[in-house]
């Protein structure tokens, strides 16, 4: 079917028609969080945390691992058994990134809180860090910035994770340091996990799989389980997908990014997202200042009296550069 753009008025009747699915309450209808998209099969779990594969109706648009869906089932006696997403429920936030052509990409929904990992190898990069901050900050959820592979510190990368927790410890955001590989700091980032669905993002090669596992000790079965896109054998992670904790809350595995795509935010949300630069709002000489080189710049006054971190202000600019309006 050629895909054609919903009225407004066409979406208001979507979504009243989908919230009296919702509303339902015969026995035929179920709630269930989706756990991972496959192609079009979805994983879900029902709410006594049994899977169940279901197919998408077309009219509901993209549904992603977090989001909240109302199923039903088509044949009991099949195995495995058919069942259809019929509504999805509304969302709290939709985590977003760049896909083909700076095209917005759905990547989770209903986060609470984003746990943006990196690593002494590969080494962290401050910009695509800031990048996930400002996202977070703008969903708007809680930022934890986990530095893994600790066990890798010596005297030449000890600085890496100095700086790290030096420019985001200033500026008021939790840094845990971890190793997946010797069980550092896991019982931690643990604690911070309990009652909220968190997400893991990050660098391909960061160890955000291996912190699940760490999480999971039973993991494999999971994996075996819902991982049917991995049948390549390859340990990189390809779809995100929701586990839940023994301990409580959720947490999500995403595929670590390679690159660098453009900005999703407007100018205005650039600013809002790094949470020490706001203060300058509106103090600038110019009013449409870029924050670079115009006199009476209160960023670059605040950068030149030793008020705000290089690193965070060099991130602000590429971004508020790049971003629209
Ligand atoms: N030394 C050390 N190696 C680790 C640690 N955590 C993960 N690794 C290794 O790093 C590599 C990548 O780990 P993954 O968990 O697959 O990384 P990922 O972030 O999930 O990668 P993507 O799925 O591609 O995004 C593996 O070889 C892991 O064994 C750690 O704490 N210390
Ligand atoms: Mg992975
Ligand atoms: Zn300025």
């Amino acid at each position: 079917m050629a895909k054609r753009r919903l009225t407004e008025q066409q979406k208001r009747q979507i979504s009243a028609q989908q919230n009296r699915i919702i509303a339902k309450t015969n026995a035929e209808v179920h709630h269930g969080v989706v756990i991972a998209h496959h192609g079009k099969e979805l994983i879900v779990s029902d709410t006594e945390h049994q899977t169940i594969n279901c197919q998408l109706r077309q009219n509901l648009g993209t549904i992603v691992c977090g989001d909240r869906v109302v199923f039903e089932f088509l044949d009991r006696d099949s195995v495995p058994e058919t069942a259809v997403i019929v509504a999805l429920g509304e969302r709290d936030n939709l985590l977003q990134k760049a896909g083909f052509a700076g095209k917005a990409k759905a990547v989770a929904a209903n986060i609470d809180q984003v746990i943006v990992v990196c690593s002494l190898v590969p080494r962290p990069n401050h910009y695509l860090i800031d990048r996930y901050l400002v996202a977070t900050e703008n969903l708007p959820a809680r930022p934890i910035i986990v530095v893994n592979k600790i066990d890798l510190m010596d005297d030449k990368n000890e600085h890496v994770v100095n700086d790290i927790n030096a420019i985001y410890n200033a500026i008021g955001y939790r840094v845990l340091e971890t190793s997946a590989t010797e069980n550092t700091g896991i019982d931690e980032l643990q604690s911070m996990l309990l009652g909220s669905t968190s997400i893991l993002v990050g660098l391909s090669g960061v160890g955000k799989s291996s912190i699940v596992k760490d999480l999971l000790p039973d993991l494999e079965i999971r994996i075996g389980e819902i991982s049917r896109a991995s049948s390549e054998g390859k340990h990189t992670t390809t779809v995100s997908t929701l586990y839940g904790l023994p301990t409580g809350g959720y947490l999500i595995d995403s595929p670590g990014v390679r690159d660098f795509s453009p900005v999703l935010l407007n100018k205005e949300q650039i600013l809002d997202g790094f949470i020490e630069l706001k203060a300058y709002r509106g103090q600038c000489k110019f009013k449409n200042c870029s924050h670079v080189n115009e006199p009476g710049c209160a960023i670059t006054e605040a950068l030149e009296n030793g008020e705000v971190s290089p690193q965070r202000v060099n991130s602000f600019r590429k971004m508020f550069a790049d971003a629209g309006a």
